[in-house]
């Protein structure tokens, strides 16, 4: 168990930042939720309660993101993990067949707005004294495919950011852990095509999907590590998944 926590989640909406939110608050811990959806982050504060504190934000905008985060009521000032989740693939097909807007947002969620988070939040991690972040990764990182060029790239970028982030943080009593899943069953994919449902189906046709609840619970399965342990990398996916685009 971990508990007595504040923990950041970005991309809280859906997913795995909503799952990892849910367990985190079972557990007695207390949730800064980042989402862009109001509405979602509203109907998401009922069912949560007063251990969880919707922030509605776009981590690409990184002024209202920082000014958020600075000021945070004091009940959730004290966060002592992040757990930077957000992150998109949009569109299907060959460097070409993106296009630059696609390539854009790509790269500003999953590269740029997990930099500004982190960023941001640092300070208070350090001074919690009990810090971990916990970036949320692809086995697309680690497998090359055709088709993966951006996505993929933007994950590897967050897998070797964090490792070499680790390395400044040894001695700053804060941890990091990359967590890589493969096919997963979530909003990634209606995202992906562009909220054709038929299309996104898909991609679940022949396989049993990773439910956003597994990744989760390897994330609180590295978060509840003792303090001398650093769990470095998690890579899961589907036992019926061969590789990162089957
Ligand atoms: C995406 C993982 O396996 O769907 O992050 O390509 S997979």
């Amino acid at each position: 168990m971990i508990t007595d926590e504040i923990v950041v989640v970005t991309g809280v909406t859906s997913g795995i930042g909503l799952a990892c939110a849910r367990q985190l608050i079972e557990q007695g811990n207390k949730v800064v939720g980042i989402g862009r959806r109001q509405e979602r982050l509203h109907i998401l504060g009922d069912e949560l309660g007063g251990n969880f504190l919707p922030l509605s934000c776009d981590v690409r905008d990184l002024q209202k993101l920082q000014e958020k985060l600075a000021s945070l009521p004091a009940e959730f000032a004290g966060v002592s993990k992040l757990i930077n989740n957000a992150g998109l693939l949009q569109g299907q097909g060959s460097l070409l067949e993106v296009s630059d807007e696609q390539v854009a947002t790509m790269l500003d969620t999953n590269v740029h707005g997990l930099l500004a988070v982190t960023r941001a939040l640092l300070p208070r991690l350090i001074d919690s004294g009990r810090g971990h972040i916990v970036n949320l990764s692809s086995i697309a990182a680690h497998y090359h495919y055709a088709g993966g060029h951006v996505y993929a790239a933007s994950k590897a970028f967050v897998e070797h950011f964090g490792q070499c982030l680790r390395t400044e943080l040894v001695g700053k009593r804060v941890r990091l852990t990359n967590v890589a899943p493969g096919k997963t069953r979530s909003e990634f994919t209606l995202v992906q095509h562009a909220g054709d449902q038929a299309r996104a189906n898909q991609a679940y046709s022949n396989i049993t999907p990773l439910e956003p609840e597994d990744v989760a619970e390897a994330v609180l399965w590295a978060l509840r590590q003792p303090v001398h342990v650093n769990i470095n990398s998690i890579e899961l996916m589907p036992a019926d998944q061969q590789l990162s685009y089957r």
